[in-house]
Formats: structure tokens, C-alpha cells, sequence
């Protein structure tokens, strides 16, 4: 078997994605997910102009040959555009390997480790009639587990909340705003009032975006714990791994970091010290399916879960990879699911189901989604970006 093309299309149903689709000279296709949030053109140039040509008359049955060739032979190692170009590669291989033997992804990852995927949903509210609406309009849908954002008194636009300009892609960047000492004294109130609106047992988790120093995240830690928190996420900014030790010896929180990492280097000190709880890559971003399991197995020695980042701006083609791994591996935490667009359905046709809150990869052979290039044709790429966030006195801050 060969690859005989590989291309790249890109489409905005509502927001960017970039997808890979190979072909072989025995007519079976391969899709993988190469969406990178405000950065989707230069993952498409990668593919296009050094990856594709690579492809063309390889065996795409080689698929661990493949992404080490591409991982070492580029020299040039790690980096999201890199890592989100061999995720494509990746999950469009596993995607032909699985569609050859007639089996659903998950079976060739050792099969079902569990019925299904639980998921977590976003709410978000700007203050708390609108928090607890947004809570109760996720719980309707059957989420069973729901990530709180909240805005912040003195602050007008702030990261997760839903606003008039609110859009996690715009033509130009949105600038957010930050205050650390408003947020560290407000949040620990609202998880007070959300407890008592909702009780003890909904499962509540809560993104801190990178925004906090260690021994900030160290003191939300502490002040969170009365509320039993699923995890609070991404406290600090952690590439300094070892900043986690400080937060870790002074709180029970658990700790969910990893989204914007792509490689198990990244890792390394968080897993082998158990400073974190859940890891939290997606395989768009962390080079496929194939590391992904790798870093679980590592985390599994650890006692540490999975938390496959799930926003909108993983496609479904990601997202149904995701999946597959999440029903496969034994040490499967909690999958975040942000759901998607009408059209984005429609241009990515997939077996993969939601239900009561819960996911299920379906038994399509391969990773079970199909990409309409007609309808994606009708909505073409557009130039956005992420929001930036400015402290009060204008100082950029990690968004
Ligand atoms: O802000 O994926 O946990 N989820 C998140 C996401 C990220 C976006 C950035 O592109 O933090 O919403
Ligand atoms: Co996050």
C-alpha cells in the first residue's frame, strides 16, 4: 500500500480548522486534525511544503517509522506547528490503518476499557445569576461534570466568559483585561455560592489560564479546597515545571496542567514527581495519537489521568481521536467537550455520538469522521486571533 496524495483543507464553519486528508493507491483515506488557534497557516505550510512531499510513495501502514522520521529528520524538534503537523500525519495514518482492518480506532488500542467517555462542559457568567443559568443550562444538557469561569468585579472582559466582543477568534486581537488580586479574592466567593446553589456533589473544575506566580496558585489552592474542586487548571505558566513542587506542597487542590504542551519532555518533572494530577494534551497538538499513549502509559505509572483538551478549536476529526484513545486506555480521567457548531457538524460528518453527557467514538471503521470539501469549500479560511490580556496599567499578562 501507498500514499499516493496528501492535502491540505482548510474551513470555517463558525471558526478555522485544518485538516489533513491522504489518500492511498488503494482508495482508502486517512483524515487528521492540524488546527493551531490563530497560527492554522504556517501548520498548513509545514504540511504542504515539507511534510507532503516526504509522504507521497511511503507505506502508510508505517506509521511509528513515519512519525519518528518526521519528529528526528526535521532536526528542528518540538514546537506546536511541528507537533501539530505530525498529530495530522498521526491520526490520519491510524486513521487508514484502522479503516483496512475494519475496525473502530479504539479496538486497535487494545479495545474498550470502558462503556463510555465521561465529559465536563463549560459555564461561564459575567456574575452569579448568570453563572448559576449558564450552570443549569449544561446540567439540562446532561453534563456531568461542569468547568466555572466568572467574571470579575472591576474587570470587563475576562478569559472564558462570554461578551458582546466575545469571540476566541477575531480579525484583530481582542485585549482582555487582569487584575491577580481581584480574581484571587473573588473566585473562592463565587465556588462558595455555587456550592450552595448546587450542593456537594456536582463534580466543578476551573481554569486559571496561566495567569497566577507559585505561591499565588499555592494560596487559590488552599482557598479553594472547602469547595472540593474536580481540579483547578493550568494555575501557573508551566514551562517552569518546578515552580509546581511550591504549589503542590502547600494545597490538596487537584492540578490539571498540559494543554499548550507538545511533547513528554514537557512533562517530564510534573509526572515523575506527581506535581499534577491530570494531564491535560490534546492529540492535535502533542503529535497524534501514537506520543499521546506514550504519555499516558508514563502517567499511569504515576497514578496520574488523562484530560484530553476538548475546546471548540479542536476539530472533530481531533476530537473523534480523542475519543478513541479516551475508551481505550485504563488511566481515562475526564474528556472536555465543548460541542460544535451546526455546520461544523455538517462539514465533518462523524460517528461519534454525545449523550447525557457522555461520548462514544461509534463503530465506523478508523476514527469514524468524514469531511464534506464541498461545504467546507463554502466556508473558507479567515484570518483571527486569540485574545491578549493587559494588567491595569497596560503591562501584557499570559492570557
Ligand atoms: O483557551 O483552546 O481548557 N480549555 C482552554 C481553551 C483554550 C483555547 C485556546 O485556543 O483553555 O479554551
Ligand atoms: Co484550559
Amino acid at each position: 500500500m501507498k500514499i499516493v496524495d496528501a492535502r491540505v483543507v482548510l474551513t470555517s464553519p463558525g471558526r478555522n480548522f485544518v485538516t489533513l486528508r491522504i489518500e492511498t493507491d488503494e482508495g482508502v483515506t486517512g483524515l487528521g486534525d492540524a488546527t493551531l488557534n490563530g497560527r492554522e497557516l504556517a501548520v498548513a505550510a509545514y504540511l504542504r511544503d515539507h511534510v507532503v512531499p516526504l509522504l507521497l510513495g511511503t507505506d502508510p501502514h508505517r506509521i511509528e517509522d513515519t512519525w519518528q522520521s518526521l519528529y528526528r529528520g526535521a532536526y528542528w524538534r518540538r514546537g506546536p506547528v511541528t507537533m501539530a503537523a505530525i498529530a495530522a500525519v498521526d491520526v490520519a495514518l491510524w486513521d487508514i490503518k484502522a479503516k483496512v482492518a475494519g475496525l473502530p480506532l479504539y479496538q486497535l488500542l487494545g479495545g474498550a476499557s470502558r462503556e463510555r467517555v465521561r465529559t465536563y462542559g463549560h459555564a461561564s457568567g459575567a456574575d452569579l445569576p448568570e453563572l448559576f443559568d449558564s450552570i443549569r443550562a449544561r446540567l439540562a444538557q446532561g453534563y456531568p461534570a461542569i468547568r466555572v469561569q466568572t467574571g470579575v468585579p472591576g474587570l470587563k472582559l475576562v478569559y472564558g466568559v462570554r461578551h458582546a466582543q466575545d469571540s476566541s477568534q477575531s480579525a484583530r486581537p481582542v485585549v482582555e483585561d487582569w487584575d491577580t488580586g481581584a480574581y484571587l479574592r473573588n473566585l473562592p466567593r463565587v465556588f462558595d455560592a455555587v456550592r450552595q446553589e448546587f450542593g456537594p456533589d456536582l463534580p466543578l473544575l476551573h481554569d486559571a489560564h496561566h495567569r497566577l506566580t507559585p505561591i499565588q496558585a499555592a494560596r487559590l489552592g488552599k482557598d479553594l479546597e472547602p469547595y472540593d474542586l474536580f481540579w483547578l487548571e493550568d494555575c501557573t505558566p508551566a514551562e517552569n515545571q518546578d515552580g509546581l513542587r511550591l504549589v503542590r506542597s502547600h494545597t490538596t487542590t487537584p492540578l490539571a496542567i498540559g494543554e499548550v504542551f507538545n511533547t513528554v519532555y514537557d512533562y517530564q518533572t510534573l509526572v515523575s514527581e506527581q506535581l499534577i494530577d491530570y494531564v491535560r494534551s490534546a492529540v492535535t497538538h502533542f503529535g497524534g495519537v501514537s506520543p499521546l499513549r506514550k504519555l499516558f502509559d508514563f502517567a499511569a505509572q504515576h497514578q496520574i489521568k488523562s484530560a484530553i483538551h476538548g475546546p471548540e478549536d479542536i476539530s472533530p476529526v481531533g476530537m473523534a481521536a480523542a475519543i478513541h484513545l479516551d475508551l481505550a486506555i485504563h488511566n481515562f480521567g475526564i474528556q472536555e467537550y465543548a460541542g460544535y457548531t451546526d455546520l461544523t457538524h455538517a462539514v465533518f460528518p462523524h460517528a461519534f455520538t454525545f449523550t447525557d453527557g457522555y461520548l462514544h467514538p461509534g463503530e465506523a471503521p478508523g476514527i469514524g469522521v468524514e469531511l464534506d470539501e464541498e461545504l467546507a469549500g463554502a466556508h473558507p479560511y479567515e484570518q483571527a486571533y486569540l485574545p491578549v490580556n493587559r494588567l491595569q496599567d497596560g503591562t501584557v499578562h499570559d492570557w
